[in-house]
């Protein structure tokens, strides 16, 4: 047997669990456990701020499937890390987050940079564990990357006491194991993510199906989580239903194809919205009916059916009760529905005629594109034009990332997904400040792959610092900020909703200089501020590989995001642009 101090068996227990890069920022507390860092071939990414870390954890999740590792100390270092927990709460993110903690006799004491982090991050963690033992290290950690990565994924955190890692105390000493599954399993004799679907409950979907006239599929964040794309194609594919992809989704089938109708939601596309909403049955996969997508919930789809298909319970009837109800993994649910429907099919069941819906959705398609007024000399860039150029001058594949705000919104709507795991945003939480950590994520986890970040003037002030981090570690990512010198999306709704009154939304489109910023953070700074200098400055960015690049493009702050439906208002009274798209133009 190997003796170890806890701070050597937490990190050897990270390297058991295949981790390759972890991103964090040390202190007091977890000092013992950066010590043996130095001897592990872990790579360390020091970040500039915690909350950095949590969403570069987050970006590189989402990237690539594997989950995030960030530690951080005691205090302020797990306060600050607190967002990006709720955020990858908020969308089912797999995140091991490691916090120090006071010394064991001290905890309940209001020791220098103590606070109750178990009880703070408690209702946005999947799981947490105070350790009390460092024999208990090595479990634990193997508990946390089954808890973060199996059933519904989310973040896991462990918390973990200075006593017990530090070599100077007696208490950290243990003899290393390393736990074998069973006996993981057997420690968590609660957890039973459900796998497969009821067979009942997939004939009795699969005989909706074959029975409906006007049905979709409302695809949600969890196809991605389920690595569940290829069998959602074959079902859109199989049936010829049309597909919508929620914010979380984008990238789960292809934008090209087409069966697909693109984002739905507040600011989804009429089409989207609308064939939703008149349909007979929603196959919900994946998708958990947030406000976002419902709008007014008492008039959402009235006519529609519910086949609701979630690995967590709790969605099933969480908002609208479903006439069939499948707990289950995306992925294998599906393929058993494929299955189900083809035995029927085979068995001589055939859907009804559903030409006709097919044909008003496609006149929804060319009556209502999504559209913007053409720019205007001498004016500030359309946002949604700079979209256009960025979208139409890099690989397919790129990674996009996005802030929160009116660019989010337009990067969903204007982008061209074609793959999985391409698109990386903050959906259920909404999280400004996102985008640059997760983009530099993102980079780590998939250093083969361009990768841009759309960000919002005000989202880039409040994580910019992490270009630091990127900078000092050769981490080349890409960064568009749509300056419209306001909190735009905020700007929006006080036009829209208060009578123009705009309080507190006003930025400025010169302070700070994000040129000068740039340069002083080791990146590149470029800039455009007329059509004319969009493609240069977009071209110029692409060929920079060796640093990351910041472009400012100044935009036009009185542009609005449409179509809208409107807080507390139904998805039929969505409001689309009163002016008409341009023939053959970009945005047409
Ligand atoms: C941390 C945080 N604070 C506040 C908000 C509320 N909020 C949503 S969008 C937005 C404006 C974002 O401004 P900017 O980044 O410039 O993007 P724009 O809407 O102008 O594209 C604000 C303040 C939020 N989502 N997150
Ligand atoms: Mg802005």
């Amino acid at each position: 047997m190997t003796e170890l101090n806890g701070g050597q068996a937490l990190i050897k227990a990270l390297e058991m669990e295949g981790v390759e890069v972890m991103f964090g920022l040390p202190g007091g507390a977890i000092l013992p456990v950066y010590d043996p860092i130095i001897d592990s071939p872990i790579r360390h990414i020091l970040v500039r701020h915690e909350q950095g870390a949590g969403h570069m954890a987050e970006g590189y999740a989402h990237a690539t499937g594997r989950p995030g590792v960030a530690m951080v100390t005691s205090g302020p270092g797990a306060t600050n890390i607190v967002t990006p927990l709720a955020d990858a709460y908020m969308d089912s993110v797999p995140m091991v987050v490691i916090t120090g903690q006071v010394a064991t006799p001290s905890i309940g004491t209001d020791a220098f940079q103590e606070c109750d982090t178990t009880g703070i991050t408690q209702s946005v963690t999947k799981h947490n564990f105070l350790v009390t033992k460092a024999a208990d290290i090595p479990l634990v950690v193997r508990e946390a990357f089954h808890l973060a990565t199996t059933g519904r994924p989310g973040p896991v955190l462990i918390d973990v006491p200075k006593d017990i890692v530090d070599p100077m105390n007696p208490a950290s000493a243990m003899d290393w194991y390393w736990p074998s599954d069973q006996a993981v399993s057997d420690s968590l004799p609660g957890y039973h993510p459900s796998t497969t679907g009821d067979p009942a409950a997939i004939k009795a979907a699969a005989q909706l199906i074959l029975a409906s006239s006007r049905p979709v599929i409302y695809a949600g964040g969890g196809i991605l989580k389920a690595r569940a794309a290829e069998a959602l194609r074959e079902l859109a594919e199989l049936t010829g239903i049309h597909v919508v992809t929620t914010l979380m989704a984008r990238g789960a089938f292809p934008d090209d194809h087409p069966l697909c109708l693109g984002m739905p939601g507040m600011h989804g596309n009429y089409t989207a919205v609308t064939s939703m909403q008149r349909s007979d049955l929603l196959i919900a996969l994946g998708s958990r009916f947030d406000d976002r997508i419902t709008g007014k919930l008492s008039g959402f789809a009235q006519e529609a059916k519910i086949i609701h298909v979630d690995i967590d319970p709790a969605e099933l009837g969480k908002v609208r009760r479903p006439d069939v109800g499948i707990n289950g993994d995306c992925r294998l649910v599906i393929e058993e529905l494929i299955t189900a429907i083809r035995d029927l099919t085979e068995s001589g069941t055939t859907p009804p005629d559903r030409s006709a819906w097919k044909s008003t959705i496609s006149g929804w398609q060319e009556s209502y594109p999504y559209a913007y007024e053409p720019q205007e000399d001498g004016e500030a860039l359309k946002p949604q034009m700079v979209l256009e150029h960025l979208r139409d001058s890099v690989p397919e594949d790129t990674i996009l990332c996005s802030g929160v705000g009116q660019h989010q919104m337009w990067a969903s709507q204007y982008w061209k997904f074609r793959h999985p795991y391409t698109w990386v945003n903050s959906g259920g939480l909404g999280t400004m400040g996102f985008s640059v950590p997760a983009a530099i994520g993102a980079k780590v986890g998939r250093p083969d792959r361009m990768v841009w970040a759309v960000d919002g003037d005000g989202c880039f002030q409040m994580t910019a610092q992490e270009l630091v981090t990127a900078a000092a570690e050769r981490i080349p990512v890409k960064i568009a900020i749509l300056n419209n010198a306001y909190l735009g999306m905020v700007r929006q709704w006080q036009e829209m909703f208060y009578d123009e009154r705009y309080s507190e939304v006003y930025l400025s489109p010169d302070l700070p200089d994000y040129v000068k910023w740039a340069e002083a953070m080791g990146c590149v700074g470029l800039r455009a501020e007329s059509p004319e200098e969009i493609q240069p400055v977009i071209d110029k960015a692409n060929s920079i590989d060796d640093r990351p690049v910041v472009v400012e493009f100044r935009t036009d702050s009185r542009e609005k995001v449409f179509p809208m439906v409107a807080a507390g208002k139904t998805n039929d009274e969505i409001q689309v642009p009163d002016f008409q798209p341009r023939p053959g133009g970009r945005g047409a």
